[in-house]
């Protein structure tokens, strides 16, 4: 038994070779239907001073998750004592007939007013797949070293994840702020294993962003506000998924047709006619949730919203959020059509939520259709406000 071996109290690999390991998990991790899979050490990520300054500057909105999670971010030995490796994975999406770069196209050919849905939650939740994958990989992982602790993570946990993505190799983080990759362009999602175990790790990736700044100008509602800098409180992701109460009224008119997440700033990016499609059932989307029917979501209670989004990642929103979505959609269509369900939605939907996003739909929809008589403002309590120049509520 090595020293090295000894140190981790791994008594049943008496040629205990890290390198040879970390082969083995790689390889593993690819058979077991991930992307990419690289390894770092669990030395604190590095843009963790960047990440307490978004926080101190109220980027985070009312993510409070990310403040609580600040200390632990920093420090992996306190989600982890003893950690030692991270091993990063990614699970690529990336559509095998180039449509990626059309966010929330609808494939549909007929005349329903239809939603867009970011392509990252048009198939089943990919939070179940990475765990499932993940656990099989920790599994493989105690084959090989049955004393190792590891504990597996995706999204919602302590982890930076792009950070240590691009310490692991697996892509750099891009003027947009998202991790992109050569091969699989920015259509990917990022999972770790936190590992007592030592293993070598990989060289990171370096910056292939150079002189191009083209997701910046892409973004509808400015919250790229600088290369590597994003306003979360102006993110459309942010604004139809993770916001819970009202969203600002200066905003909505930018959030278009989108009722679940934004691509905009991905689709633009030029390493995607570099992404190798996804070869993989789990990301495949699901034809009711590429541009659905908004008056349908409209009509639906909250049984029947359970039921449809059971398995997707837009049950997140719960209902209220998804319908208020909706209704901003309909309001920015402008499409009279919309007018029934939404009058039916501002009198009788039993959320104040809705019903307050509604009555802001059927005011734009009546000002395009008199545009000679402006819809007054609805401040973000859903009060009317005097016309007047309008304020970044932010
Ligand atoms: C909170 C969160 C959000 C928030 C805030 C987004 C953000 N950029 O932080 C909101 C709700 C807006 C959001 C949106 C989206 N998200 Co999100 N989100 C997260 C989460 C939970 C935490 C992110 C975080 O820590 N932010 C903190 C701030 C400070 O990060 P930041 O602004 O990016 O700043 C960092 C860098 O810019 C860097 N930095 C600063 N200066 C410089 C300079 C240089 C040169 C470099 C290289 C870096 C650098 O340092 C900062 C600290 O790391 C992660 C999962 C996780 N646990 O990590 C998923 C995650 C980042 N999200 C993900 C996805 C898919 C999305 C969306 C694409 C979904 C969609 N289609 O609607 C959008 C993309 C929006 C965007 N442009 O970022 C994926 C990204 C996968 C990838 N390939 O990168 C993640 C990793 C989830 C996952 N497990 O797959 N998200
Ligand atoms: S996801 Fe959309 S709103 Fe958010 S930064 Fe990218 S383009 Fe802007
Ligand atoms: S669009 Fe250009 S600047 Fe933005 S992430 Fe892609 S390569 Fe980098």
């Amino acid at each position: 038994m090595t020293a090295h071996a000894e140190r981790e109290g791994d008594a049943t690999h008496a040629n205990w070779d890290g390198a040879e390991m970390a082969r083995q998990i790689k390889a593993h991790a690819l058979a077991l239907g991930f992307a990419l899979c690289g390894i770092t050490d669990a030395t604190p990520p590095p843009h963790h001073r960047a990440y307490a300054r978004w926080l101190a500057e109220g980027r985070a909105g009312e993510m409070l998750y990310l403040h609580r999670q600040e200390p632990k971010r920093g420090d992996l030995h306190s989600v982890l004592p003893g950690v030692q490796s991270v091993v990063c994975v990614a699970l690529g999406y990336a559509p095998a007939d180039g449509r990626a770069d059309m966010p929330g196209a609808s494939e549909a050919n007929d005349n329903a007013l239809r939603g867009a849905v970011a392509r990252y939650a048009r198939f089943d939740d990919y939070h179940d797949v990475m765990w499932q994958r993940l656990e099989a990989l920790l599994a493989f992982i105690h084959t090989l070293a049955p004393n190792a602790q590891g504990r597996v993570y995706c999204d919602t946990g302590p982890v930076t994840e792009r950070d240590l993505a691009m310490r692991a190799g697996l892509g750099w983080i891009g003027k947009h702020t998202n991790l992109l990759s050569r091969h699989l362009g920015n259509w990917f999602f990022l999972g770790e294993i936190l590992l007592t175990l030592p293993l070598p790790a990989d060289p990171p990736e370096t910056t292939h962003c150079g002189t191009c700044t083209r997701c910046l100008p892409a973004c509808p509602t400015g919250a790229i506000t600088a290369p590597y800098q994003l306003d979360a409180r102006r993110c459309i992701s942010y604004l139809t998924i993770e916001l819970k109460g009202s969203i600002p009224v200066d905003l909505r008119p930018l959030i278009g047709s989108r009722i679940y997440g934004c691509d905009d700033c991905l689709a633009a990016c030029p390493w995607n006619k570099f992404a190798r499609a996804a070869q993989d059932n789990a990301v495949r989307p699901r034809a009711d949730l590429t541009g659905p029917d908004l008056i349908a979501l409209l009509a639906l209670d909250d049984a029947q919203f359970r039921h449809r989004f059971a398995h997707s990642p837009i049950k997140r929103t719960k209902r209220r959020g998804l319908l208020r979505n909706v209704c901003v959609a309909l309001g920015n269509i402008g499409d009279a059509r919309a007018v029934p369900a939404l009058a039916r939605a501002a009198q009788h939907d039993p959320e104040p939520l809705v019903r307050e996003h509604a009555a802001w739909a059927l005011e734009q929809i009546a000002a395009r259709a008199h545009p000679e008589k402006p819809p007054l403002e609805t401040d973000t309590h859903g009060r009317k406000a005097p016309p007047g120049p309008r304020t970044n509520p932010l």
